[in-house]
């Protein structure tokens, strides 16, 4: 067993907080629900399987950009980094690069999901014997601490793929980002992966995909919210529908109720119209120099991208 020194979240406030954002999401108008959410045990292993879609591009266009240029990733990384990865899942594309990068490497994987986190962290030290890990139980929306986790004389370097960005609204995303340039202060970096626009059929296909995975991942978040919280939606009741939004350069998932009906959560009820929906998740894509711009707000300065033939997706590193 590996001694991790590791910083968790209460269970209890945890549960509290799903709650809060739950009530006041379906109070809000038009009715939301944070994205966060869906990363249960079982909304992960979804989100596992959307990346092996064929429809899903993102997972395999980023990995061959991995594939092709970790080497030269980590070459401008450099010696002596805390490698702190937000979001990190089941770590899979981490992989490419943590095989290129130096063994002084300290790998922090940060995620929401504990199970999720714990278990790709043990098979990664397994993997990776020379690399020191130190995975963080944390909500990275939330600042992060990571008191003496790291050596003075190391450089902090936020990893960021996926495009996970893509979910915030771009106040939101600036204002992670310049919560990133506080955590890496002064010297450090940001490594981040992110989408960009491409055609409209491309982008809705990848989030309405034939075999119904996303459709399945976007309603149990409904599933999680009967399980944890006491609710009784009608799972059948609700049609996925992920649409993008030109003027935004997002796509938009939503939960579309199929009929005029009520659902109690705990206590409460909320009404639902016919055709009413719940947006769940915003993916906004963008340019490279829309992204460029976004990230300067944030103090960061572009150093270095790298993209794939088709410019489907990009992977950029930072400097402050
Ligand atoms: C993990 C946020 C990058 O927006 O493409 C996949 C999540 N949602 N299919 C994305 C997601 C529906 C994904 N991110």
């Amino acid at each position: 067993m590996t001694d991790y020194n590791t910083i968790t979240l209460q269970d209890s406030a945890e549960t509290t907080e799903f709650y809060a954002d739950v009530i006041s999401g379906l109070n809000s108008k038009p009715k939301t629900l944070p994205s966060k959410y869906f990363y249960d045990e079982q909304g992960s292993m979804l989100f596992d399987q959307i990346c092996d879609l064929d429809e899903y591009y993102i997972t395999r266009t980023e990995s061959q950009i991995m594939d092709r240029y970790a080497h030269d990733m980590a070459r401008t990384l450099g010696e002596k980094i805390a490698l702190i990865e937000l979001g990190s899942g089941s770590s899979r594309k981490t992989r490419l690069l943590l095989e290129e990068v130096a063994e002084s490497t300290v790998y922090m994987p940060v995620d929401i999901s504990r199970e999720h986190l714990f278990k790709s962290a043990e098979q990664l030290a397994f993997d990776f014997p020379d690399l020191s890990i130190k995975p963080i139980h944390a909500d990275f929306t939330q600042p992060i601490k990571l008191d003496n986790q790291i050596e003075d004389d190391y450089r902090k370097v936020v990893y960021f793929p996926g495009s996970t960005i893509g979910n915030f609204e771009p106040e939101q995303a600036v204002q992670l980002l310049s919560n990133i340039s506080n955590l890496v202060d002064p010297d450090g970096g940001l490594l981040i992966g992110y989408d960009l626009i491409k055609d409209l059929n491309i982008l809705e296909d990848a989030y309405n995909d034939s075999a119904g995975v996303t459709a399945a991942f976007n309603k149990n978040l409904l599933h999680r919210i009967n399980q944890e919280l006491d609710g009784n939606f009608d799972l059948d009741a609700f049609e996925h529908q992920a649409i993008f939004n030109p003027e935004e350069h997002r796509i938009e998932m939503h939960l579309i109720s199929l009929k005029k009906q009520s659902v109690n959560i705990g206590e409460s009820t909320f009404h639902f119209e016919k055709q009413e929906s719940i947006c769940t998740e915003y993916s906004h894509k963008y340019s490279m120099d829309s992204f460029r711009e976004m990230a300067l707000k944030a103090g960061f300065h572009e150093d270095r991208c790298w993209t794939d033939p088709n410019q489907y997706f990009a992977v950029c590193n930072y400097r402050l």
